[in-house]
This record gives structure tokens, C-alpha cells and sequence, in this order.
């Protein structure tokens, strides 16, 4: 794929480590070169700026997921694993599959699990003022959602420490077969196994998020095939994420003590709160698409067949779109944000990933004066997802 005439470009290599452990200010870059960017190592179109992002987010026709939504072209290279119906999907199969998946997430199924979450969450950090000094991380961002997560799904208890590797491994397979792929990938088969064995029908307990998705197969909208598929969707997508997102909220507040206190004035703030680490953080910084016609954006005459990279992170702080978009700010407009995407393929677990962010924060506000961070914090790198590693952190009760 030539780089197309009169096409700014770019050395940056947006999956080399100094890219991933401080993306914003090579945003930036990106978004000031052009509206377009050709990215050499990769023979890759970028698109950084909040407008184009969204634009091409909107035209699902132009800029398809069938082809995959990493580097891979599934029309040409063999995918890892068989290719999500959802995510890896153009209508009408993701109209079909999306439908399933928003009716065992609507608001009614996530709104039933709130009271136990909130139990788990008062509970955790209850725990965690006790002990003093704790790893925001580990103790926290994590241990909520695996907590409350697979028990949601209906998991069974044996096995469940494959899901973040797997996690792991599916977000760095949209980014090229870097160090962090191969490092992620060098366990790979039991891990998968483990995955393809949890998405059967008999695998999943009852009462369960699975069983839901299982009884669209009876009713006919999907096989029990695609049923798997779809279970094997939630698990993927629904776990490092909303870590990812509950790491960086806590770091917000840890670094920002003055939105803290403003928070707990006002604990009406949480759900914007929550929102605005998203905008501000975007745990899932980049998606690509692939055109499937030429197409011409502001003045680039983009070729059939072109993987285009979409900057969510970016488009998030691009100062186009937003006032001092550097700054963390709870009381902001954060609508239109895009870091749970934009259009046909925006987040459908969205709802219980709020869920999760509303219910922590709410527990930590009722309980927590200070968030004090003792040591420093550290990113762990993936070619899609930004977040942290360890926050070394003391909760001082209120
Ligand atoms: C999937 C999926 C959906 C959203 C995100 C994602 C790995 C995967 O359908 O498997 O990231």
C-alpha cells in the first residue's frame, strides 16, 4: 500500500514501549501533522484529530470491522483465532449479534446486579483502609472486577487466572507482532484452550449473563455456535478494560486531591466523574477499520483495501473539540466523548462497565477522606490498551 500523494507523514512507531508509556504528547504530534498521517513502519493511515475519528467511526460502509480492527487484514492474513461476530463484524451479521449482546446488557439485567456489587465494593475497600497501604491495582482495580465479573458471566471458580493473560493477548493482537505480542503470546495455547472450554452452554453455571446469551440461541437469533462466540466476546472485552478504567480513575483522584474533595462535597459528581476518566485516560486508546472503497478525506485519497488507525485516546484531548482537554475535570461536558468508541460498534457492556466504575467510586466517597499516593506509579504496556500496572496507594478513612 503506497502512501497516497500530498499525505503528511511519520516515523513514530505507535507501538514502540516510549509511545505506549506516555501516548499524549505523541497525540499531539499526530494530530498537528494533519488531519491524515501516513505512519511509514507500518504502511498504516492514522487518524488523530476528534473530528475524523468520529467521522469515520460513523461510516461503518467506508470504514468496515470485517476485515479486523487491528493491523492484520483478514482479507489477506489468517487471524489468530476465529474473528469476533461482533467486534471483527459488519451488518447484518452485527446487527444480529449486537442485538443479543444489548439484551442480556440492557439497563434492567445490569441494573439487577448493582446491590451485590456494591456489597463487594464496601467490603474490598473496607478491607484496604484497614490495612493501611495498598497497591491500587492489585487490590482494587483488579479485585473488584474479578470479583464480581465472573461470578456475573456465571463462570465456574477453576481456571479464572487465564483471564487477564487472555486479555492481554487479545488486545496486543491488534498492534503489529511486536516484543509485547510475543511476550503476552508464549503461554498461549492452555490459556485459549481454558477460554474455548468456558464458552460452552455446559461450562456456564445458571442464572449467569452466559445462560442469557445461550437462550438467544433457542429462540433462533443466533446457532449455539455463534452463542459461544459471544460469550467468548464478553470475556475478552469485558475484564482488562474496565480494570484499565478503574486503575486510572483511582490514579486521577489519587493525583488530584482537589477533585477529590470537590467529589465528596458533591457525590452527585460520580457518574461524570467516572466518565471524565474515560475521556480523560481512554483505556482503549486506538481501534483500526479498513476501507472498502477509495475515499478521499480532506484533500488524501485514501485506496481500497487501507487500514486506517483511530486514535480514540486522542480524539479525547484533541483541543478542537475541548476546553484545556490536559486538565482532569469532574464537573465537565464529557458527551461525545469516544472512549467507549462512537456509532454501530460502540461499547455494548458499556452499561456494566459503568456499573463497576459508579459503584467503586460511590464506596470509596462514602468512606475514603484521602487518597494518597506513596510511591510511584507504573504503566504496564499493550499495544491497545492504556493503563496502569501498580499505584501504590494509602486509603485514609473518613
Ligand atoms: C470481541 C471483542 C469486543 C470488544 C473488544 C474486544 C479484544 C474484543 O468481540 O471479542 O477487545
Amino acid at each position: 500500500m503506497p502512501r497516497p500523494d500530498n499525505c503528511p507523514s511519520t516515523e513514530i512507531d505507535p507501538f514502540a514501549p516510549e509511545f505506549l508509556e506516555d501516548p499524549y504528547p505523541h497525540h499531539e504530534s499526530l494530530r498537528e501533522a494533519g488531519p491524515v498521517v501516513w505512519i511509514d513502519k507500518y504502511n498504516l493511515m492514522a487518524m488523530a484529530r476528534y473530528s475524523e475519528v468520529r467521522m469515520a467511526l460513523r461510516d461503518f460502509e467506508t470504514y468496515c470491522s470485517s476485515r479486523g480492527v487491528g493491523l492484520t487484514d483478514f482479507a489477506t492474513e489468517e487471524p489468530w483465532r476465529p474473528p469476533s461476530i461482533i467486534l471483527e463484524a459488519d451488518p447484518p451479521l452485527h446487527t444480529r449479534t449486537h442485538g443479543v449482546l444489548m439484551k442480556v446488557l440492557s439497563k434492567p439485567a445490569i441494573e439487577s446486579l448493582r446491590d451485590d456489587f456494591k456489597r463487594t465494593a464496601d467490603e474490598m475497600v473496607d478491607g484496604l483502609i484497614e490495612k493501611g497501604e495498598c497497591d491500587g491495582v492489585h487490590h482494587l482495580a483488579e479485585a473488584f472486577p474479578l470479583s464480581v465479573f465472573p461470578d456475573a458471566i456465571g463462570l465456574r471458580e477453576e481456571g479464572r487466572e487465564n483471564l487477564l493473560p487472555y486479555g492481554d493477548m487479545a488486545f496486543n493482537a491488534f498492534g503489529p507482532r511486536n516484543e509485547l505480542f510475543e511476550k503476552s503470546f508464549a503461554n498461549a495455547q492452555p490459556v485459549v484452550q481454558w477460554i474455548a472450554e468456558q464458552c460452552l452452554r455446559q461450562a456456564l453455571v445458571p442464572g449467569g449473563i452466559g445462560e442469557q446469551v445461550y437462550k438467544a440461541a433457542d429462540d433462533g437469533t443466533v446457532t449455539e455456535e455463534e452463542a459461544g462466540l459471544l460469550v467468548r466476546s464478553l470475556l475478552t472485552a469485558g475484564l482488562d478494560t474496565t480494570i484499565f478504567g478503574l486503575g486510572a480513575m483511582i490514579y486521577c483522584f489519587a493525583s488530584s486531591p482537589n477533585q477529590w474533595e470537590l467529589l465528596r462535597k458533591n457525590p452527585k459528581l460520580v457518574r461524570g466523574a467516572f466518565e471524565e476518566t474515560l475521556r480523560f485516560i481512554s483505556p482503549v486508546q486506538t481501534f483500526m477499520r479498513t476501507t472498502t472503497r477509495p475515499v478521499k478525506v480532506e484533500g488524501v485519497e485514501l485506496s481500497e483495501g487501507q487500514k486506517v488507525l483511530l486514535f480514540l485516546a486522542s480524539a479525547n484531548r484533541d483541543p478542537r473539540q475541548w476546553e484545556e482537554p490536559d486538565r482532569f475535570d469532574i464537573r465537565r461536558k464529557t458527551l461525545g466523548h469516544v472512549g467507549f468508541g462512537h456509532g454501530i460498534h460502540i461499547c455494548v457492556g458499556q452499561l456494566l462497565a459503568r456499573l463497576e466504575g459508579e459503584v467503586l467510586l460511590t464506596s470509596l466517597v462514602e468512606r475514603v477522606e484521602r487518597i494518597e499516593l506513596v510511591g510511584n506509579p507504573k504503566w504496564r504496556l499493550n499495544n491497545t490498551l492504556h493503563g496502569l500496572d501498580r499505584l501504590p496507594i494509602r486509603l485514609v478513612a473518613s
